[in-house]
């Protein structure tokens, strides 16, 4: 294959990988490459946790020596060979902003690891101001190093661009599994600033290229240069279920009765959607519609979408990384020239910029774990207190859409849990953010309702059968209190369907 180190100063550091991962100190901020199981490091973090494993098994406990751990600062999630390894030798101390993987989960929900889970946007800004504190190393997977030391950025962007400018140190990993022709399909906004010197990001349509191709990279700061040739971590693709269909369809209708109503263009307005079976489902059921030329201002480009953009239902799509399943990836191997000027991937601060999703009025699709009466949606925790995953960027979105809407099953494990609870047990998106909610029961349009309205609105289109009864009791009880009759609820039982849970199996009264 081509060579893809072309900068000479760059060639001379190319080392092993475990020599790579002898250059990060323990304790150190580590910024890595990655974003939904797309264009991490693959052969560093490996390397690193062998060695973490190592000198923790020899710390004699009398010492009163710590454990070696470093902090690790991502896009999003990455895959098993990155946040899986470095959690099972225990060796993140703390993880930011987003997660997915079952066993960082299980550190962080028993305490052993610190996770701060952020609203995607706002990482770059933060690290630029210097709230998470000094980037020590960057590890950033690339397809290629250009002759002047440019990089050519891999199946993410995430947050390279901020990690690259902010970190003393940088490794870099070049994958030669990477398609090359990846090349060019990159657009690196370098305008960005922090207040109060911030300028309007002029970028009004999704097609629009603002930035540049490549990442600049300070060459002085690159201590290894390390070869890998390993594929991304490709989720396989589950065929959509009954119920994911049945969401679809409500989702449809509604479409199109908003564009009967004039509240919609025929084209839509630009998508963005999170990963899944539902999601993906929504796409599978747009793609069989009448559209044509629909746009996408997304995170994440997934099999759907390929799908779409291959049949002209979708006519672009702007995202800051793939997330594709195997035949996904060999699809786009095997059509990149037809792909390459129909995508465009960016920086996740771009991507997922709140003035950005507000001008082009976004529509927001994403997941929820639970949802209240009154609208208030739970995407993170588990009974109140266990981390799934983190917020994503479903708040970037939801908050600044034109539409947000918010979908689910209407029950969970199998029926024992309502998605519709008389109170969240955590909150993500408050009710003043979710304008849409859909199960496969049906649709509740919230925008313009009360509380009491949206109540009414959610029980009779959202909630499953089994739990209707119980809820409208729940609601009519608050009501008749006359505590408050704005948001009506009874205090000692908001969250005992959650408690009740706990203690028997089943939210069933
Ligand atoms: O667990 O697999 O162990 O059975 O939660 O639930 O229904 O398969 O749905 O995979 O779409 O995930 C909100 C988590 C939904 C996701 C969430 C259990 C359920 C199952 C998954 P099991 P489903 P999904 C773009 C936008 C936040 C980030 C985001 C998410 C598991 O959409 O992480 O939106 N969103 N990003 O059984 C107990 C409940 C439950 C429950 C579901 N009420 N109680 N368990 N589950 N509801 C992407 C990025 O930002 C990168």
């Amino acid at each position: 294959s081509k060579a893809r180190i072309l900068c000479p100063v760059l060639k001379q550091k190319v080392m092993s990988a475990e020599a790579a991962a002898a250059l990060i100190p323990a304790g150190a901020n580590v910024g890595m490459s990655g974003f939904t199981g797309a264009g991490y490091p693959k052969a560093v973090p490996n390397a690193l946790a062998e060695r973490i494993k190592e000198h923790n098994t020899q710390i004699d406990p009398n010492t009163g020596e710590k454990p070696f751990r470093i902090n690790v600062w991502t896009g999003a999630s990455t895959a098993p060979e990155l946040d899986g390894k470095l959690a099972e030798v225990d060796g993140i101390e703390m993880r930011l902003p987003f997660q997915s993987d079952p066993i960082c989960r299980d550190r962080i929900n028993t305490g052993k690891m610190n996770y701060v889970d952020l609203h995607l946007s706002e990482v770059a800004p933060y690290a630029w101001s210097g709230f998470f504190g000094n980037m020590d190393v960057a590890v950033i997977e690339v397809v290629g190093i250009r002759e002047d030391g440019s990089l050519i950025p891999s199946s993410s962007l995430g947050n390279n661009k901020v990690w690259i400018e902010q970190a003393d140190k940088i490794i870099l990993e070049v994958n030669y599994k990477q398609n090359a022709r990846l090349e060019g399909m990159h657009d690196v906004y370098y305008g960005t600033a922090l207040p109060p010197n911030r300028k309007p990001i002029m970028l009004t349509d999704p097609a629009q290229r603002i930035g540049e191709a490549y990442l600049r990279c300070d060459t002085d700061k690159v201590i290894a240069v390390v070869e890998t040739n390993s594929p991304d971590r490709n989720s396989p693709f589950k065929p959509s279920d009954e119920v994911s269909k049945r969401i679809a369809e409500h989702i449809l209708a509604f479409f199109e009765d908003e564009i009967k109503r004039g509240r919609l263009p025929a084209e839509l307005l630009p998508l963005q959607s999170g990963v899944g079976n539902i999601p993906n489902a929504v796409l599978e059921a747009l793609d069989s519609g009448p559209y044509k030329n629909l746009t996408s201002y997304t995170e994440v480009i997934q099999d759907g979408m390929l799908k779409m953009l291959k049949s002209g239902t979708l006519a672009m799509a702007s995202a800051t990384a793939f997330s594709l399943s195997p035949e996904g990836i060999e699809e786009f191997d095997k059509n990149i020239e037809f792909y390459r000027n129909k995508i465009l991937l960016r920086p996740q601060d771009i991507s997922n910029h709140p003035e950005i999703a507000r001008r082009l009025g976004v529509i927001a699709m994403n997941g929820l774990i639970e949802a209240d009466i009154y609208g208030n949606v739970n995407s993170t925790h588990i009974m109140g207190s266990r981390m799934m995953n983190g917020i994503g960027g479903s708040g970037d979105f939801a908050r600044n859409g034109y539409l947000s809407i918010f979908m689910s099953p209407s029950t969970a494990k199998g029926g024992s849990i309502s998605a519709i609870v008389p109170m969240v047990s955590h909150v993500d998106h408050t009710e003043h953010d979710v304008k849409i909610i859909v199960t496969e029961q049906g649709l509740a349009d919230l925008r313009g309702l009360s509380p009491r309205q949206r109540a009414l609105e959610i029980i009779d289109k959202c909630a499953h059968p089994d739990f209707k009864e119980q809820l409208r009791d729940y609601f009519e009880r608050a009501c008749a209190s006359g505590r408050g009759m704005h948001t009506p609820h009874l205090l000692n039982e908001a969250l005992s369907w959650h408690q009740r849970f706990e203690e028997t199996g089943s939210m069933l009264a």
